[in-house]
């Protein structure tokens, strides 16, 4: 700002107190970091700015919300640390790490549990999802609301994989959750646990052969530049949950927190938008950018060889609680 213009505002502010006789000051914007691990136009970053928006609209400024994409402020696992201890405010996250804060949320990382996404919306946005969002909070963190992530395929460079034998000995990368490292090598695989903020580059330096997600996370990262093949395995739902730190929503008036609720419910339809979307033309988009899509996938074989992870861990992470989503889809 230049002298002149420097003097013309403390002129006009000067005059404004000398009429009003109070001093004006500018009301400061509460800001706060919303992270997330994916890129920012990919489905959690469109939700994350539906977030915002919505917050600035409601708050008509007061909140200022910064989507912290691409893992910038580090991988899921660091980022719901980070909410425990303040230093973030938000996220969206997969359950992928979760089960370790809150072992309840492990009952929704079972494979093959949830028949379709249907199905997975209306039992999350009801009162077994409410149910378990509750679980957050003696965990230093405020469970918003159910997002998503989507049904997770196998991608992986050295050859298609069309039945459970064709996973034998691949170097195949799974988020940090028990379940899902049982359930790959119940399926022969040699499943290694890492934050997905590392999966790119050891995707691109051959250290795994492979790895599963779901299609917005394989064409938001492009992923067929490291990966040739895709079976479309639909193994495991993987919702995304909207988070946020407790110490920063106990600072919140009551009206606040219907600003940001209503964010978060804005944050899951644009994400839920995102998923459709991508599961409408992701086939076609791999195809196109060179990967070898498997469709026909013999899933009940999938399914056989997982059956023994939910007898190892049924019992330990909620056989109740997967009983109950089973019986809402009959
Ligand atoms: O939440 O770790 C994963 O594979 C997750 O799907 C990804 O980080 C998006």
């Amino acid at each position: 700002m230049n002298y002149r213009s420097m003097l013309a505002g403390l002129l006009l502010a000067t005059s404004a107190i000398a009429t009003t006789g109070i001093a004006i000051t500018a009301v400061e914007a509460k800001e706060m970091n919303f992270a997330i691990v994916t890129p920012p136009e990919g489905h959690y970053g469109q939700g994350a700015k539906a977030f915002a928006e919505k917050m600035k609209e409601l708050s008509g400024g007061d909140f200022v919300v910064n989507v912290k994409a691409g893992g910038s402020l580090g991988g899921e696992r660091e980022i719901l640390e980070g909410e425990q201890i303040g230093t973030i405010e938000l996220a969206m996250t997969s359950t992928g790490p979760v089960g370790s804060f809150a072992p309840e949320i492990y009952a929704l990382d079972f494979p093959f549990l949830f028949k379709d996404y249907a199905s997975a919306r209306k039992i999350l946005d009801g009162e077994i999802g409410d149910e378990l969002l509750s679980k957050f909070e003696d965990k230093g963190m405020i469970g918003l609301a159910w997002s998503e992530n989507g049904f997770r395929h196998v991608t992986n460079s050295v050859h298609p994989v069309k039945t459970p034998a064709d996973l034998q000995g691949l170097k195949l990368r799974t988020m940090e959750n028990q379940v899902h490292i049982d359930a790959f090598k119940e399926l022969g695989a040699s499943p290694t646990p890492m934050s997905w903020t590392e999966v790119l580059t050891s995707l691109q330096q051959g250290t795994i052969d492979g790895q599963e997600n779901p299609i917005p996370i394989i064409v938001s990262n492009n992923m067929w530049d490291m990966q040739k093949y895709v079976t479309l395995t639909g193994h495991v739902y993987s919702p995304a949950v909207i988070t946020m730190s407790k110490i920063h929503w106990d600072q919140l008036s009551d009206e606040e927190k219907g600003w940001i609720r209503e964010a978060s419910k804005a944050a899951v339809a644009a994400t839920r938008k995102v998923v459709d979307q991508n599961e409408a033309d992701g086939v076609k988009t791999m195809r196109e950018h060179g990967m070898e899509v498997i469709e026909d996938v013999d899933k009940a074989a999938f399914q056989d060889a997982v059956e023994p992870t939910y007898e190892r861990y049924g019992k330990e992470y909620g056989e109740q609680m997967i009983q109950r989503i089973r019986d809402a889809q009959k």
